[in-house]
């Protein structure tokens, strides 16, 4: 059995970090950030259609964990995606235009938000079955190993979703095979209305790694260091052929389930406390501001940028045209 490792905080000093890094982590974490109210102001308007659920709150974690991969590695995502999607380096303009159910989408506009992919970037998919990721990821990771790559893939999934049998047997499987797998659960307290305490039989997702020999690791989804460090651990290590791992990221669900939940399970004082204390992008400002490492007119110019290209995003996907009827049954199989 696989001993548990402590938990895990940022350790590097933030000198210790390179510029290119740094920018990384801020730029990512805002565009996710207003990409997503971006898409919540058009779906209010009517103008994104289907079901939409936001990453809010939760940014530090795709971004964390995406600037340890490579273009050539594999994430396959969640119900929840934008934020994998978008920190994985799929084109805003074609992830809007997507949004929009426009022919100009990165799945011409067949996908929508719940079945986005970009494979383009080692983007296998958003998903709309809880729990469809993990045997997907594995599969993924197989082919990695057969073809002797030191490619990993990473399976995000809630932590609703880790009491799906999918996640046992691929859990099992990726062990038993020593397969470059990465389980990163995203544990935002809640799957859908529900409290994951009152589903779930450990406190702590990470727990459940050792019923498969494999490290279980916890550390704070909501500091982007923090993330950024334990994944790069554990991405190493699957690198080198040393098999799976569970990284539980703690985090919180910020906005509602999907937009338009009426949020009757919880009181907006514990979901305004939250972001106070804990939303990531504060947090990040505030520790590079104090150690000096970054000014605020760079994060602002950081932050004016990635506003512009959202901008176009936005135009673009508003002025792309429907996808042809007589597109219906293209690209349904390979
Ligand atoms: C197999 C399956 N069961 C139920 C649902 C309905 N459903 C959609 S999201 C969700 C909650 C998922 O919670 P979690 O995995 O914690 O992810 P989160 O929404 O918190 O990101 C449920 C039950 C579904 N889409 N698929």
């Amino acid at each position: 059995m696989c001993a548990m490792p402590e938990r895990k905080e940022a350790v590097l000093p933030l000198t210790g970090y390179d510029r290119e890094a740094l920018k990384f982590f801020y730029e990512t974490m805002v565009k996710i950030r207003n990409f997503e109210l971006t898409v919540e102001k058009y779906f209010f308007e009517g103008e994104i259609p289907g079901f939409v659920h936001l990453y809010i709150g939760e940014e530090a974690i795709a971004t964390g964990v995406m600037a340890n991969l490579r273009k050539s590695d594999y994430i396959q995502s969640t119900h929840r995606g934008h934020g994998h999607t978008i920190a994985k380096g799929a084109d805003l303009k074609h992830m809007m235009a997507e949004l929009f159910g426009k022919s100009t989408g990165c799945c011409k506009g067949k996908g929508g938000s719940m079945h986005i992919a970009d494979f383009s970037v080692g983007m296998l998919g958003a998903n709309g079955i809880v729990g469809g990721g993990f045997t997907m990821a594995t599969g993924a990771a197989l082919a990695q190993k057969m073809q002797k790559t030191d490619g990993v893939s990473v399976a995000f999934f809630g932590d609703g979703a880790s009491n799906r049998g999918t996640f046992h047997e691929a859990a099992n499987m990726a062990a038993v095979w020593k397969l470059p797998v990465i389980f990163l659960c995203e544990n935002n307290q809640w799957a859908s209305t529900t409290p994951y305490l009152t589903t779930t039989s450990v406190a702590d997702i990470a727990d459940r790694a050792q019923g498969y020999g494999m490290p279980g690791v916890i550390v704070d989804g909501n500091d982007v260091f923090a993330v950024y460090e334990a994944a790069k651990d554990l991405i190493d290590r699957a690198r080198r052929g040393e098999g799976p791992c569970i990284l539980e990221c703690k985090t919180y669900r910020i906005k509602g389930h999907f937009v338009g939940d009426p949020e009757m399970y919880r009181t907006k004082k514990e979901v305004q406390q939250v972001l106070e204390e804990t939303d990531p992008i504060p947090r990040f400002e505030k520790k590079v501001l104090d150690a000096g490492v970054m000014t605020r007119e760079e994060l602002d110019s950081i932050a004016a940028r990635v506003n512009k290209e959202l901008n176009e995003a936005l135009e673009y996907a508003r002025t792309s045209p429907e996808p042809e009827v007589s597109a219906l049954f293209e690209g349904l199989y390979v």
